[in-house]
């Protein structure tokens, strides 16, 4: 069996301003591919797009890891797929319930969000933020403000260890960065896809011209295709789409 990767040097910190800035920080200073950084406490946790990410000391698997991809893989899709069926693989295992990946790689369970994920490049280096509420309370959570969140111990009615949830998501985030660098892009790309469970179901597209509606046809790492109700098949870039929502 190959020596582990990403997970290979753990820096595990106790309060820290994001995990994202310390992995920079710690790339900036030549820290190897794979190193990974964990905190109980996040002073200013981040989202995509500014939106701030919430997590109360020691209840959550705070992870940001360092990866330096070949040019080949340097793909924002890819990284992003390989790190929602990591996190994917990781809550499914632990809370045995079932899973839902929201494109592009919000984690949902029980109809709550459990897990997101940021992914942030500088030059050549991309870190993987993966946030996973574990033992905050339902109260706890509605309490933050965080109506739409759920954690494990929410979904499941028992507490977890942080730092075994942590180990098996180093695990899983190794196992799919390995088939990112084997070239085994179509089979990360099967895994979130069917983990997104919309393919031939009828979907709402949000893109900077407005919203789309039809059957998922097909989606990869570059586009989506839809079939309208006029039974048109419509393309879109998945760089310019905003949000894929399941038509109910
Ligand atoms: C995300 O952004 O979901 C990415 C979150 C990534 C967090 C990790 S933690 C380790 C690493 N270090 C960081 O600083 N960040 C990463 P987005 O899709 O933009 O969702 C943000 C929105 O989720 C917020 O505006 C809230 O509505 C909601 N939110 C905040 N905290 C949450 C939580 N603990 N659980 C569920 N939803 C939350």
């Amino acid at each position: 069996m190959q020596a582990p990767l990403i997970g290979r040097h753990v820096v595990r910190l106790e309060s820290v301003t994001s995990t994202n800035d310390v992995a920079f920080e710690l790339a900036e200073r030549g820290a190897l591919e794979g190193t990974v950084v964990l905190a109980d406490v996040q002073t200013r946790g981040r989202g995509r797009q500014g939106r701030p990410w919430h997590a109360a000391p020691h209840t959550s698997v705070l992870l940001s890891a360092i990866l330096r991809p070949l040019p080949s893989c340097q793909r924002p899709t890819l990284l992003t797929a390989m790190a929602a069926v990591a996190a994917y693989e990781t809550i499914a295992s632990h809370s045995g319930l079932a899973v839902l990946i929201t494109w592009p790689n919000d984690i949902y369970l029980s109809r709550g969000k459990v897990c997101g994920i940021l992914i942030e490049q500088r030059h050549s280096v991309w870190v993987i933020g993966i946030g996973i509420n574990v033992n905050q309370t339902a109260l706890e959570l509605r309490a933050s403000a965080l109506p739409e969140a759920i954690s494990l111990r929410a979904a499941c009615n028992r507490e977890f260890s942080t730092e075994i949830v942590a180990a098996d998501l180093m695990q899983h985030l190794d196992s799919q960065y390995n088939e990112v660098l084997r070239g085994n892009h179509e089979h990360v790309l099967q895994k979130w896809v069917t983990a997104m469970r919309i393919l031939g179901s009828q979907v709402e597209v949000h893109h900077p011209d407005g919203e789309a509606i039809g059957r998922l046809l097909a989606i990869d790492f570059d586009e989506l295709k839809l079939e309208t109700p006029a039974g048109r098949a419509v393309t879109f870039n998945l760089n310019h789409v905003q949000a894929i929502l399941p038509v109910v």
